[in-house]
């Protein structure tokens, strides 16, 4: 039986009752700090729950002085119990391992749960996980029912920047170009130190995935620690480019490779090892415009409850870094990571949109990140369809796209040197991208994953591993798709025009760019590798004109109208495929589109034209 006591506090919107409501377990010492942000959500219709002390009582009936994460969870379940309505939870302060050597510290600690770790204690020296998975599933069959995130504040000020960046988060409007960081996507991936052979496979299909998942009419940049790459500056300077990838700001700025808790891992080269991200680099995360979300599909990077904090929350706490950290608790395995991150690209950018220039709704983040973890084992076991395709096919897999198939296929037979590569392959049809791009990520795990054979159990373990440092309430300013017409063919030399229509007033840029898919040559001189000036400044050249897809382009300011028509100048010297981007921007957010055209040879007859 519960007390009155015991019982948590409702608060009432202030507004018409969204339907939705949010339970939130905080410490009495931050409880003045939680208050903006309480409301803050009770004016956009939430009902909040603040479970303040819940804390276990002894056989005398006193209170301990130290919670359990079973107590809470029994709390939790009792709440959710009287109000279904219940879908959100958030966690206030951080977990630590030593709660009772450290009374003071049990004043503004929230304990994690430890869970047995199936298939990645072969890997690592945990046996368990440490994972607030288990206050979300409710019916204890490891997918989550609540949408769960942690502000792992160490004190009241610390959660007090971390809510003022929330609410700025949401409620600052970046007028017209400012807004542009919206529709950049910041990778940084190191090298998977497997093998060669399986190093390629997991850079290719890396890179299939994101082209196949997100529209062209996003900024993707690829920063790569490997110096025989395109997409590889200046080895010395990578630390610093990790940061400012993180400082010009971007939507999601995502970390693919080794990681630990203080540090990412290093770019290695013939002559010396140079850091990708080291401990106290954080403190240089100032984002000048749009607080990137980080995602870290690495290890240890979200080990919240060791002594020291990890470097989730240290881009946590930043008061211009990161608005919010996804990162894993233990070891995680490429498998684990490649399918939770599929279902991420999934939910942000892959869901059914809108015909018109309608701002995507607000999506919340905890959503995403909570449909992205139940939707990994949705597609249950897969390993026999996959092997007896396999067997049935000599080789040949059908269910994998075709493009995958050449690349990865390619890659294996390890014929074309990397660098001449594209970066990108081409986009796979809409729909079926993503369920041919499961197949792939499990054919390729049931071919080379040490733990083939329990894939959905080391699934089960990122259930767990995988953690949300930030507000699961978070609305995400996530682009609409702009649509607009534009010629699937224009002569070089001549005007490639392109009309749309967007509503109210703002700014509309369209402009010609390189596809993902165009290769980018490295010079025969960076091999072999030498750290002089000149060989810097090629490394830097190249890793820029890489990353730059922009041919040209054509900016414009909307007044009362809301239709557009804009004329890009075509260079003489094109020739073959390119993709035309608009990036619109007005006071209801911002909208990207793109579409492919393919400029043709110019005609002598329309040389002489212009001659004239
Ligand atoms: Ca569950
Ligand atoms: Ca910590």
């Amino acid at each position: 039986m519960l007390a009155q006591e015991e019982l948590p506090v409702e608060q009432k919107p202030t507004i018409d009752w969204n339907g939705e409501s949010v339970a939130v377990i905080c410490p009495p010492v931050f409880r003045k700090a939680l208050e903006p942000w309480v409301r803050y959500r009770l004016n956009q219709g939430y009902k909040v729950y603040v479970l303040e002390e819940p804390k276990p009582r002894n056989n005398n009936g006193n209170r301990v002085p130290y919670t359990t994460p079973a107590f809470l969870k029994s709390r939790i379940l009792a709440l959710v119990h009287s109000d279904p309505s219940v879908k959100y939870l958030l966690l206030i302060g951080d977990a630590a391992p030593e709660l009772k050597s450290e009374p003071s510290a049990s004043e503004r600690l929230i304990p994690t749960a430890r869970v047995e770790a199936l298939v990645i204690s072969g890997f690592g020296k945990e046996k368990e996980i440490a994972t607030d998975n288990y206050y979300a599933d409710l019916n204890d069959d490891n997918f989550p029912e609540l949408a769960v995130g942690r502000l792992t504040a160490d004190t009241p000020e610390e959660l007090s920047t971390m809510i003022a960046k929330i609410i700025r988060y949401e409620t600052e409007t970046d007028i017209g170009l400012w807004s542009i960081w919206r529709r950049r996507i910041n990778i940084i991936a190191g090298v998977g130190g497997f093998s060669p052979l399986i190093d390629t496979q997991i850079e290719a299909s890396a890179r299939y995935i994101l082209s196949a998942m997100i529209d062209e009419g996003y900024d993707l940049s690829l920063t790569q620690a490997n110096w025989k790459s395109a997409w590889c500056p200046p080895p010395k300077l990578f630390r610093s480019v990790t940061v400012e990838r993180l400082n010009e700001g971007c939507l999601f700025w995502v970390y693919m490779g080794h990681g630990f808790h203080k540090a990412l891992d290093v770019v290695k080269t013939p002559q010396e090892d140079f850091a990708i991200f080291i401990d106290g680099d954080s403190q240089y995360v100032h984002s000048r415009n749009g607080l990137p979300i980080a995602i870290f599909c690495a290890c240890y990077t979200g080990a919240f409850d060791a002594l020291e904090d990890c470097i989730a929350e240290d881009l946590l706490r930043q008061p211009n870094g990161p608005v919010a950290v996804i990162a894993s608790s233990r070891v995680a395995m490429p498998y684990g990571m490649a399918v939770f991150g599929l279902e991420l690209l999934d939910e942000v950018f892959g869901q059914p949109q809108d015909d018109g220039n309608v701002p995507r709704e607000a999506k919340n983040l905890g959503t995403i990140f909570l449909n992205a973890k139940r939707n990994m084992l949705n597609q249950q076991p897969k390993e026999h369809s996959v092997a007896s395709t396999i067997k049935s096919t000599t080789g040949t897999v059908l269910s994998m796209p075709a493009n995958a198939v050449s690349t990865v296929g390619t890659r294996l037979s390890g014929s074309t040197p990397t660098e001449k590569r594209p970066l990108f392959v081409k986009r796979h049809t809409e729909g079926e991208a993503k369920q041919a791009i499961r197949n792939m990520i499990d054919t390729m795990a049931w071919l080379s994953d040490p733990t083939s054979n329990r894939l959905n159990e080391q699934l089960i373990d990122h259930l767990h591993l995988f953690h949300l440092f930030g507000d699961p309430l978070l609305r995400l300013p996530l682009p609409g798709r702009l649509s607009f017409d534009s010629p699937q063919s224009v002569e070089a030399g001549g005007t490639l025009t392109v009309k749309g229509k967007l509503g109210a007033g703002g700014v509309v840029v369209a402009e010609l760019a390189m596809p993902r898919t165009r290769p980018v040559i490295v010079p025969k001189e960076r091999t072999p590798f030498k750290s002089t000036p000149e060989a810097n400044a090629e490394l830097l050249k190249t890793y820029l004109a890489a990353n730059n897809r922009s041919i040209i382009y054509v900016a414009h300011n909307m007044s009362k109208e809301e239709t557009f028509e804009l004329e890009l100048p075509v260079p003489d010297d094109l020739v073959g495929e390119y993709v035309v981007r608009v990036f619109g921007a007005n006071i209801e957010g911002v909208s990207v589109g793109s579409a492919k055209v393919i400029v043709t040879p110019q005609n002598v007859a329309s040389q002489g034209k212009r001659l004239r």
